[in-house]
């Protein structure tokens, strides 16, 4: 009864001042410009980003948007606890906004932070809607001057054709972004980058590639360039509110005037630290204190982590201080093995039962982690004790104490640690997930556990449970993975203050825990934040069983905004032409080949191929084929495509007659431009040739070939 009595008192003066903070938005089509070239893209009250959402701690937030567009539209409000209801997310827990119709979201601010709001409706993030959301403490002591600094990712393409190109060829964008993995390349990287390549290709990993989409701009602010000015010269510091709104693009963020300090990440107070480098996965947020100076304007540079291109901010007036520039990673010389030493937490070995002690025994988990990562220099914060008592940590005594440790280059959470005890509730019970992130860069199907959203929609959990998802990454690339309604531990070797977070990001080949308390209702998405991962499957609804409201009519959500996609490849040479159309999903593939010469000889294969994973497909279909006046047969056939070390493809197919035949291919790039491919199988029949690249879809051609002989052309898809 006490309690309850302390309740009302508590929150009856607090309800009764609660303040309406309204908002009224149009989204609507803008014509912008960023590179020279006009773009239709998609604006909130005609700003990219969005206005900036502000309220405080007790306040209500009301905020309407009328939707301009002639396609649905949503409104996600990235991270903020809220009710099922008003997450935002179309077909799940709240009605898409319809074209010329109106949504208007009402909730109140319970936590302070930096968020973002973003459209939850196709790729519409890659085409402008998203905004920054700051929440402030009931009485903020704002003494420091903040900015948000809100970064993105730009195409000049329309966004659906950026889909389909990373459907029709999984290396579309590395001639764009001059990242094709050619063995010049690797020769020129040495024996390290060889034993790499080999390692991987036997492995059938293949190389290691760190973005998709090779993009045209990126953006600080909707701008490539932006500023920061009106700063009082009494200024010594700026609080920095970052958000990557990015689609799919990682950056790492430096500052000109040296170490940036982490006050917050995805809008949760951590122990400050300080660092001259940090990564900033899709998704997430970061406060950083950043130091003034009078007469001097430092930039802050966001370098994509493929390398490919940066923004700028710069935050001061005056003489212009440039951020050093980041060297280009390479490719090459990151192996599977490092990725492996990426992780914040070893998975294999330590069973769910170690995992689960560990909560008690902070400082035994980081014992490992110093050599893992030679990269860093652990500033150790400040000194872990499990005393209840020493848990509220004096602010400045934690400053004093990093002053010595600066992180050169933060790419994970081993050095985050929450301000308070994240612990989950003792007496609950505890539900472990696996989660194996896999996919297909090949055919750009991204999944969890080998299956896409549409093939296994829902993770099951009950309310007043413990759950911890464990993820390993099974593919090359990284994804940022995101939980909505949730903040979720991310188990570091700080223990029981292990940071909270609602974005984490995965490494290649790396595994990450997190974990959080069931404390919710119905039904929540869990998904990679890059949106083209998300759209090609990578994605699931965290039902709580007791209360989801799940239908089928949620399919339209988790399916791709897409299901099937097509591709035409012509091969057009003076003594032969080939074409192949194929139409595919996720699992199935409807595809034709035809081959012929001019005069005598001509080939057809119609098949269905069925994918059971990334390596296998199995298939049936006929061939008809006349060589030479040969009487022309039609067959039936069936077998299996299966992809073997060295990345080579082979075929094993039986006709109906019973006849075997073994028919194996690859293709290998010599340099960025020259490539030979090769195909022989056991009826002694082969075609091999070298090509010349032109761009991403046209390359000519020198081939030969047991059928057609000897003739130079071009190749090329759409
Ligand atoms: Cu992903």
């Amino acid at each position: 009864m006490n309690t309850r009595f302390l309740l009302i008192a508590l929150f009856l003066p607090a309800l009764g001042t609660a303040a309406v903070v309204e908002y009224e938005f149009d989204i609507a089509v803008k014509e912008v410009n960023i590179t020279g070239v006009p773009i239709e893209a998609l604006a909130i009250d005609d700003q990219i980003p969005a206005p900036t959402v502000r309220a405080a701690v007790g306040d209500v937030l009301r905020a309407t948007f009328h939707n301009r567009l002639n396609v649905i539209t949503s409104v996600h409000w990235h991270g903020i606890l809220v009710p099922g209801d008003q997450d935002g997310v179309p077909f799940l827990n709240t009605q898409p906004i319809e074209p010329g119709a109106s949504h208007t979201f009402e909730f109140p601010i319970i936590h302070a932070g930096t968020f973002w709001y973003h459209s939850h409706s196709d790729l519409q993030v890659q085409k402008g809607l998203y905004g920054a959301v700051v929440l402030s403490e009931a009485h903020a002591d704002d003494s420091t001057d903040e900015r948000v600094v809100l970064f993105s990712d730009w195409t000049n393409e329309r966004v659906e054709s950026v889909l389909g190109n990373l459907k029709a060829k999984d290396d579309f964008y590395s001639f764009k972004r001059d990242t094709i993995q050619s063995w010049d390349r690797v020769l020129g990287n040495g024996a390290d980058a060889i034993r790499n390549r080999l390692r991987g290709s036997i492995s059938r990993m293949g190389p290691m590639d760190l973005a998709d989409v090779g993009y045209d701009a990126f953006l600080v602010n909707g701008q490539r360039e932006g500023s920061v000015t009106d700063i009082s010269t009494e200024n010594k510091q700026m609080k920095l509110r970052m958000i990557n709104g990015s689609t799919s693009t990682y950056y790492d963020v430096e500052y000109a005037a040296g170490p940036m300090t982490i006050i917050a990440a995805d809008g949760q107070d951590v122990m400050p630290i300080r660092v001259k480098r940090l990564r900033i996965s899709t998704a997430e947020t970061y406060d950083v204190l950043v130091p003034l100076n009078a007469g001097q304007s430092f930039e802050l540079r966001a370098t994509s982590i493929d390398g490919s291109g940066y923004s700028s901010l710069f935050i001061g007036e005056g003489v212009k201080v440039l951020a050093p520039d980041v060297p280009r990673p390479n490719p090459f010389l990151i192996s599977h093995m490092d990725m492996d030493m990426d992780m914040d937490m070893p998975m294999s070995g330590s069973s769910p039962m170690t995992m689960h002690e560990s909560h008690d025994m902070s400082v035994e988990v980081g014992a490992q982690e110093p050599n893992a990562m030679p990269e860093h220099v652990h500033g150790d914060p400040v000194a872990i004790s499990t005393d209840a008592g020493a848990m509220v940590m004096h602010e400045h005594d934690a400053r004093m104490q990093t002053e010595e440790g600066v992180i050169e280059h933060m790419t994970d959470y081993s050095a985050l640690m929450a301000t308070h005890v994240t612990a989950l509730p003792g007496q609950q019970e505890w539900r472990e997930i696996e989660l194996a992130l896999t996919g297909n860069m090949e055919r750009y199907v991204w999944s969890f556990n080998g299956k896409t959203a549409r093939e296994s929609p829902q993770i099951l959990i009950r309310k007043g449970e413990n759950v911890r998802f464990l993820m390993k990454n099974d593919t090359m690339m990284h994804h940022p993975l995101h939980l909505h309604g949730h903040f979720f531990r991310v188990v570091n070797q700080h223990g029981e203050r292990s940071p909270l977070k609602h974005t984490v990001n995965v490494p290649p080949m790396g595994s990450v825990v997190i974990e959080f308390d069931a404390n919710e209702e119905e039904d929540w998405l869990f998904h990679c934040h890059n949106q083209f991962h998300m759209k090609t499957g990578m994605n699931r609804v965290v039902s709580y069983e007791q209360t989801s409201l799940f239908t089928p009519e949620i399919d339209r959500l988790i399916r791709p905004s897409r299901r099937w996609f097509d591709i035409n490849n012509f091969h057009a040479m003076n003594s032969f032409v080939d074409y192949e159309f194929s139409v595919f999903d996720e699992r199935h593939e409807f595809a034709v080949e035809i081959d012929a010469d001019f005069a005598h000889s001509y080939e057809v294969h119609a098949i269905y191929n069925y994918y059971f994973s990334r390596f296998v497909s199995g298939f049936a279909g006929i061939e008809s084929r006349e060589h030479h006046h040969d009487n022309t047969h039609d067959i039936g056939i069936a077998g299996l495509n299966v992809t073997l070390p060295l990345l080579i493809e082979s075929e094993w197919r039986v006709n109906d007659h019973g006849r075997f035949r073994l028919e194996l291919q690859s293709e290998i790039p010599l340099t960025r431009h020259f490539g030979v491919d090769w195909r022989w199988n056991t009826d002694n029949e082969y075609r091999y040739g070298i090509n010349y690249r032109l761009n991403n879809r046209w390359s000519l051609t020198v081939h030969t070939d047991t059928e057609y002989g000897e003739g130079v052309g071009i190749k090329f898809f759409y």
